[in-house]
């Protein structure tokens, strides 16, 4: 069976012969190279994740954005400082971009008490506003209205913070992604939303969700432009079409939306071996993977050969095996602090008001 895939629609003017990687860019040598060893870290993380699980040392799920790096590491890389992300489960490589130090995921994913949640979470679901980070939110798609409210509440102040939030192609047929974007593109929020086609949500293939041609096409039902389907694994293209969103965004033209075509090269998570993916898929997209593409392509240009990438990946494990061992000597929570931060401990006003209309008590 040959594999049908959608074909990106943006024009690409020019592309690498290795790895068909645009050659559009306003990107230097050595922000490309950036951009590289940030996709490094990201698959090192969560190979690191993934053998931690098989552990036993994560109890929680492991999700893995194998395959999904570029759509992560090079959008975030067009964002200024003050910006923010919502990053969802597979966007471990934006938040590390942002600025989130390895370690600090490493020791939520392994529930420690210095962590971003105190070792109450055990997965991705943390966030980190020092950095600009809102955690994930497990109703998907609420993190778009999440969003909107910061970035419109920064333009009240007069800054020109700019948000970015990534939503799969199974969450947008969920009420709150057409109620969120609705919302936000009437508001005109400096908002870019990318929706990442992996092909798949849990077991379900996209074509037994969605009847769209294209989840691009869903942004004209809100009056939203310039809305484009990409190769998302070409980390050129998903820079560049993620800069001038984010541009249009802080000048003022509104919510932008655009689709990225990906792999979810994993399961769901890592208890998942996805038998239900049949092979040709598969090897269609392992032969289009991110990383092998843009290392193709940093040779072809010159910019990096055999001995410079094989550093770049020995650096990152080393640092990894470093924060491995920093986490393993962190302490895990006192199960006597299990409630501490769940509840407010002060009464809500809302409560008063209650206590005071109509007698009932709260504690
Ligand atoms: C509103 C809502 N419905 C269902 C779920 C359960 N759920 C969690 S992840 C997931 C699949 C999401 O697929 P997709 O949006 O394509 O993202 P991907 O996992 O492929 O990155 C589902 C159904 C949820 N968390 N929230
Ligand atoms: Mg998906």
């Amino acid at each position: 069976m040959a594999v049908k895939t959608k074909k990106p629609i943006a024009a690409r003017a020019a592309v690498s012969k290795a790895g068909e990687i645009s050659l559009n860019t306003s990107l230097t040598r050595e922000q490309q190279l950036e951009i590289h060893r940030w996709m490094a870290l990201n698959r090192e993380f969560d190979n690191k994740i993934s053998l931690l699980y098989r552990r036993g040392l994560v109890i929680g799920a492991a999700f893995s954005s194998l395959g999904q790096e570029a759509t992560s590491c090079a959008s975030a890389y067009a964002l200024e400082k003050g910006d923010i992300i919502a990053p969802m489960i597979r966007n471990a490589g934006a938040t590390l971009v942002r600025g989130m130090p390895p370690r600090d995921f490493l020791a939520n994913y392994m529930y420690r008490t210095n962590s971003p949640t105190g070792g109450r979470d055990g997965n991705t679901h943390m966030g980190d506003l020092r950095y600009g980070i809102i955690a994930p939110i497990s109703m998907l798609g609420a993190s778009i209205a999440l969003c909107s409210g910061y970035v419109l509440a920064a333009r009240q102040r007069g800054e020109k913070r700019v948000a970015l939030t990534w939503i799969g192609e199974g969450s947008t047929s969920t009420g709150e992604f057409h109620e969120d974007v609705n919302f936000a593109a009437v508001m005109k929020a400096p908002l870019v939303v990318i929706i990442e086609n992996n092909q798949y949500a849990y077991s379900t293939p996209t074509k037994n969700q969605c009847l769209a041609e294209r989840f691009s096409d869903k942004a004209v039902g809100y009056g939203i432009k310039h809305a484009v389907t990409i190769d998302g694994n070409d980390p050129i293209a998903v820079y560049e079409t993620t800069k001038a969103a984010v541009d249009r965004a802080r000048a003022g033209e509104g919510t932008q939306l655009f689709e990225v075509l990906t792999y979810r090269r994993k399961g769901h998570a890592e208890h998942d071996p996805a038998k239900y993916v049949p092979k040709d898929i598969q090897q269609y997209w392992e032969g289009r993977d991110p990383l092998a593409r843009y290392e193709a392509y940093l040779k072809e240009k010159g910019f990096a050969d055999d001995a410079s990438i094989a550093k770049v990946y020995e650096e990152i494990r080393a640092g990894i095996e470093a924060d491995e061992a920093w986490v393993m000597a962190q302490p895990k929570p006192d199960p006597a602090t299990v409630a501490q931060g769940v509840y407010s401990s002060e009464r809500h006003p809302a409560h008063m008001d209650d206590e005071f209309l109509y007698g009932r008590k709260y504690h």
